[in-house]
Formats: C-alpha cells, structure tokens, sequence
C-alpha cells in the first residue's frame, strides 16, 4: 500500500483478532448525533469512517438512540463536569455516551474513542473525562508564499497558494483531520520571516478558503505579519507603532480579515530579531509594538502572539541572555490579548538545551513556548530522532520561581501566574511529501506534539507506545522494539552530535559538521562564538567568571549548574569551559569522555538499524524501506559528525584518541 505514510496514525485498518472485533462491534452498532453543526458532523463522519475500517462493518448515523442499546451517542451537554469547553467525557455500559461541553469537545470525543479501539483498549464500561491543559495547541508553519518552507524537509508547501482559493486541495483536509485527532485547535500558515502579501485582498481570500476547510475540524487560521506592512503595502510613510494613522491602518485590516474569516486567530510576529523590522527601528518597546496589534485586533476577540527570539548581532555579548534583557522589564505592560511566545531554550531549538530562563519570571504576562517539530538541528528528515524527550525535558524542569515544583509546564499552563490565555505552538515538519513528514518516524514528533499539548503529563514511551500502534504495527514484540528506538533516538544523536551541552556546531544550513567555522555575516553565527574551544579546553563559561548568563535563573537552578564539579555532564559544556584534562564523574577525562560519546553515539546508529531490521515483518515494506535506507544514510552522516569532532577538536587537545577507539583516517 503507497499509501501507508499518507494516512498517518489515522490509518484505521481491519483489526485482525475477530474476538475483539466482535466484542468492539456489540457496543458500536449505531452512531447516534442529534445535533448537525458541522464539527459535531465531522465527530460522527470521522466515528463511522473510523468503525467501517476497524470493524469491517457499516455504521449507521441516526439522529437519536432512541430506546436502542449498543450504540454511540455524540452530545453535547452545557453542565457538563468537564474543567473547561473543550473537554470530552466518555461514559457508559448499554450505550457509549460521548460528550463535550461544546462541538469541539465532542470531535476530541469522538477521536478519543477511536484511539481506544486503534490501540486495543477496552471502549465499553469507560468513565474518563480528559480536558486540555493548555487553550491554543498550534502549528506554526514557516511556509512562504512561493510554496517554498524555511527548514522545511518534506517537500514544498502543503498550501498551494496559486490555485487557492478556486481549487481546494482534498489535502487540506486531511490535515485538518491528523490535527483535529491529537487536539490541535490553531494554525499560523505563514512564515515568521512574513511576506506583506499575505494581508493583501488577494491572499486574504485564499487564506479564507482554507479556514473554511479547517473550520469543521476546530482549526483557527492566524497569519504571521511583517510588521512595516503599512507601508509596504498600506502606502503609509511610517509603521511607527505610536502613529495614529499606522493604528487606523492595523484596525482597518483587522476588520477587513473579520469580514472575510469571522473566526480568524490573529496574528503571530517576529519583529526586531534576525534583521526583521520592529517598533525599536522607531525606538518604541515590543510591547508598544504588540499592543497596537492587540488593539486592532481585540474588538474582534483575536489574539497577538509576540515571539520573543531576540538577540544582537554581538560577538562579545551572550546570546543565551538576550530574551530574558529585553522582555522580562516588559512584564505587566502587555495588554491582555497579548501571548509571549518564547523557545524552549535561550538559543535556538539546539539538540539539547536547558530551559529558557525567561519561563517564571513575568507572571504578569502570558508565555507561550515555542518548540521546533521540523528537525532543523536534528538531522533535517534524514535523522531518527523523536522528540517527545527534548519536549518533556522542558515542560518538567523545575524553574523553582515560586518554590519547588515550578515547573516550566506549570508556567505555560497558566496553573502558576493564573495566566487568562495559555498557547503552546509546534514549528511543523509537515510538507507536501507523500507521508507529510519525509522521514515516516517523523510523524511521531507530530502526534506527540499534539498530544503533549493537550496534557504535558503524558510520558514519551506512553506516546510512542500508541503512535507505533495508530501507525505502524500492533505486534507487541515490534511495538516494543520500535519504542525502545524511538526513546533512545535523541540520546545517540546528541552524542555524536552535540554531546555535554556543546551547541551550534553549524553555519549556513544547519546540517553538516562546521565546528571549525569562525567566519560567517555575523559574529554570532559562527560555530566557536557557541564552543569556545582553545588549548585550554572546551565550553562556554556563563557562570559569574563568565558572562554570567547562570544569574538569570533561581538559586535553586543556579546550583544544580554552577559548580562544573557538579553539573550534570549533559549541561556541562554549556555553562563551564572545561580542561581537556579534568577528570569527570564519569572517570574518564573530559577529552576521554567526548572521544566516547562521539564514538558511542555513532556506534548506536548500527543498534538503530539492527533494531529496525528485526521489525521488517511486522511493517509496511514501503514503509520498512524508507526508514531502513534513512537509517543507512544516518550511519554514514554519525561518523562524518564524529570524526568532523575528534579531529577538529583533538588540534586543540592534542590528546590521543583513547582505547578501543580508533582515529578516523
Ligand atoms: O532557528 C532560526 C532559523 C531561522 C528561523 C529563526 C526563527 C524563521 O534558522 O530560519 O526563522 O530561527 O525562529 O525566527
């Protein structure tokens, strides 16, 4: 079948034991909908469509249940015990009552039903209520309006924005439908880095279009702007923020956008970062910048999301505390329609980073987190390497700001500021290749997205336990071993990629091995501004000897990083410069340590595909060869990485490569 990677974890095959068919089948005989709004339509359609494929039977939609048993019933009901609207509830023994406060409730119902019977769960007899942790659970895609994705290795554009908005792409709602699944409710389908034309009466149209086909599946459109769009396409002579006719100009799009998308988002911004323009070319503060937006837009309920990935063009400064100077003296003068959306790590999606330290300190302003699905600095879609870890790792750390257990998770959630709005948003790594995501494990990095941001309490190994068996095979010994690749996945590349908190070792693409790289348009983009390797030894020291960038978390934080006696080897690099001759925890020198990583780290990529080989008879072949191929050119690429590493940093160390190693030729 070519198109097992097309249909995601909503494949929906025969179920091939006919006992639990059959068991399944007696509590699933009819499909009862009263309502007809078209997202409770889209609940029953997808039901059925999801029941005839598991099943192999037809199941009829009927608008009551009369005095029937052994049936579904979709409904919504005002007082129901959910904590918020979008919660579902799913009870029952003679019929299966699924219910939401709202549609879109039910649709996540409706889903959450299914992925009961697509991982072989019990569906009769249940009493769950499950509601989202978070409100806006978005995709920000860094897709451009000639179809062209900045890191984007999927192919091009899923929006084909030529033929939109007369040809609707039946794509376009699948998408919505693998989104609707996992409990995405926002979009933003343009790029950061935001073309004007997408808030011109042409794009605005095509925009339209596909909110309209997003709408059914409880997906908002937002659009990322280019702030000086007054007068790129306004005809005005300034975007100054404080201008009044610069407003009029912003409140008049925003009501022309309503017209068109009643419920459209709002906007999603980069301004002043990386050469974007900003209200500080006006010498205005972001937050004057993003409350004109939340001005224009707050009449219509829409939202301003305001990213705070900044940092100048520096070599002296440390990057690592930019966000934090610029933003954190801005808490509480944000208007309320306003989200900080802010990287999970001060730096930029790298393999593994700590935690921002911006997250904790503006209780009076609401941060959204930003994490990268699209493997930018993971290998690009050649690479195994699933993510739930790196987001997890963020969401649990303790930020200790208002004592223990404050958890990053408990900031974005809103449960520790009492935030009024709550987002989480997901850079995808969805493109036009026929299975969306180039590499078929990649998908993972989607769904567990999805599924984090309606609760960050799930665990990796649960999500990747039910994504292999929504998409790739049900046989408990290959869902075992498939699992079990996918969670140690990120360690083997950190090792021979960036191991011991190293960082950035790219320029330019962000996918070869550059660590020699000291030249580039800016003196922060080369790779030894981040490692800071010299005959000494390696790292970038940000405790107060260093740039101090350590100061910026909690005491409690502090400790745990600074003192390189203590550190935790995976942070080590990232706060200390370290001698190449320092014994570690470990035993071993640190010149010893790296050598065995990197070389460790290479070495599993043959565990990977040995792994991989074991599950040929249990997988897609289409499937089985994609990934077993991907996973050659992996191997081959770890060593690159390794011996990029070990040679380039043992001129510094000059230490010989240690036993059982051997020195790349
Ligand atoms: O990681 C960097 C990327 C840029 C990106 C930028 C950002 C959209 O290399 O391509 O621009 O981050 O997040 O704004």
């Amino acid at each position: 079948d070519r198109d097992d990677g097309y249909r995601l974890w909503l494949k929906y095959d025969l179920i091939k034991d006919a006992s639990q068919r059959a068991t399944y089948a007696r509590s699933a005989q009819f499909i009862a909908l009263s309502g007809n709004t078209p997202v409770l339509k889209t609940a029953a359609e997808e039901l059925q469509a999801g029941l005839q494929g598991l099943l192999g039977k037809a199941v009829p939609i009927v608008t009551s249940a009369g005095n029937k048993t052994g049936g579904i019933i979709l409904t919504t009901r005002a007082d129901l015990p959910t904590r918020n609207d979008e919660g579902y509830q799913i009870t029952g023994k003679q019929n299966i009552t699924v219910s939401g406060r709202t549609d879109a409730g039910v649709l996540y119902g409706a889903f959450a039903l299914l992925r009961q019977l697509q991982t072989g769960q019990p569906i009769s007899g249940l009493s769950l209520i499950s509601n989202p942790k978070i409100q806006l659970r978005m995709l920000n895609h860094w897709d451009n309006t000639d179809g062209s994705i900045e890191r984007g290795y999927a192919g091009s554009s899923l929006w084909n924005w030529y033929e939109l908005p007369e040809r609707i792409d039946p794509r376009y709602r699948d998408y919505a439908r693998a989104n609707a699944s996992i409990g995405i409710n926002g979009t933003v389908v343009n790029n950061v880095n935001a073309s004007s034309r997408f808030l011109t009466a042409e794009y605005l149209e095509k925009v339209a279009a596909l909110a309209n086909v997003f709408r059914p599946y409880g997906i908002k459109i937002y659009l990322s702007v280019y702030f000086p769009a007054p007068k790129t396409i306004g005809g005005l002579k300034t975007a100054d923020p404080l201008d009044p006719e610069v407003n009029k100009w912003w409140a008049d799009k925003a009501t022309e956008i309503y017209k068109l998308i009643p419920d459209f988002g709002g906007f999603l911004v980069k301004a002043n970062s990386e050469g974007q323009p900003g209200p500080q070319d006006y010498n205005r503060t972001h937050a004057d910048g993003a409350n004109m937006l939340a001005k224009a837009l707050a009449p219509h309920k829409g939202i301003v999301i305001w990213r705070a990935f900044v940092y100048k063009a520096d070599g002296k400064a440390d990057r690592f505390k930019a966000a934090y100077e610029e933003f954190q003296p801005l808490d509480g003068q944000f208007d309320k329609n306003v989200i900080v959306q802010v990287k999970n790590g001060p730096i930029d999606f790298q393999p593994r980073e700590p935690f921002s330290p911006i997250f904790g300190v503006m209780p009076k302003t609401p941060l959204g987190m930003e994490f990268q699905l699209t493997q930018e600095y993971l290998g690009f879609a050649t690479h195994l390497v699933y993510e739930a870890p790196i987001f997890k790792e963020c969401l649990d750390s303790d930020t200790y700001v208002t004592g223990k257990n404050s958890t990053v998770a408990k900031v974005i959630d809103g449960s520790l500021h009492a935030y009024p709005l709550t987002a989480i948003a997901g850079v995808a790594n969805t493109g036009s290749d026929r299975n969306w995501t180039g590499h078929p494990l990649a998908q993972a990095n989607w769904y567990a997205f999805g599924r984090l941001a309606w609760d960050h309490s799930l665990s990796s190994e649960a999500l990747a336990n039910e994504w292999v068996k929504m998409t790739l095979t049900t046989e408990p010994a290959s869902v075992k071993t498939i699992t079990d690749m996918l969670l140690k996945s990120r360690d083997i590349y950190v090792n021979y990629n960036t191991p011991m908190g190293l960082s950035r070792p790219w320029t330019g693409a962000h996918f070869a091995p550059e660590p020699w790289q000291n030249r580039s348009s800016r003196p922060d983009w080369t790779a030894i501004y981040y490692h800071r390797a010299d005959s000494l030894g390696l790292g970038f020291d940000r405790t107060a000897k260093g740039s101090n960038a350590l100061a910026q978390y909690r005491p409690e934080v502090q400790q745990q990083w600074n003192n390189p006696e203590t550190c935790p080897l995976p942070y080590l690099l990232w706060f200390h410069h370290v001698p190449w001759t320092k014994k570690l925890s470990t035993g071993r020198t640190l010149w010893d340590e790296l050598c065995t990583r990197f070389y460790t780290g290479a070495d599993s990529v043959g565990w990977l595909q040995k792994q991989w080989a074991q599950v040929k008879k249990d997988v897609n072949p289409e499937t089985f060869d994609n990934v077993a191929g991907r996973l050659a050119t992996q191997q081959k690429e770890a060593i690159w990485w390794r011996d990029a590493w070990v040679l380039y940093l043992q001129e510094f160390s000059r230490q010989p490569i240690p036993a059982p190693f051997k020195k790349p030729e």
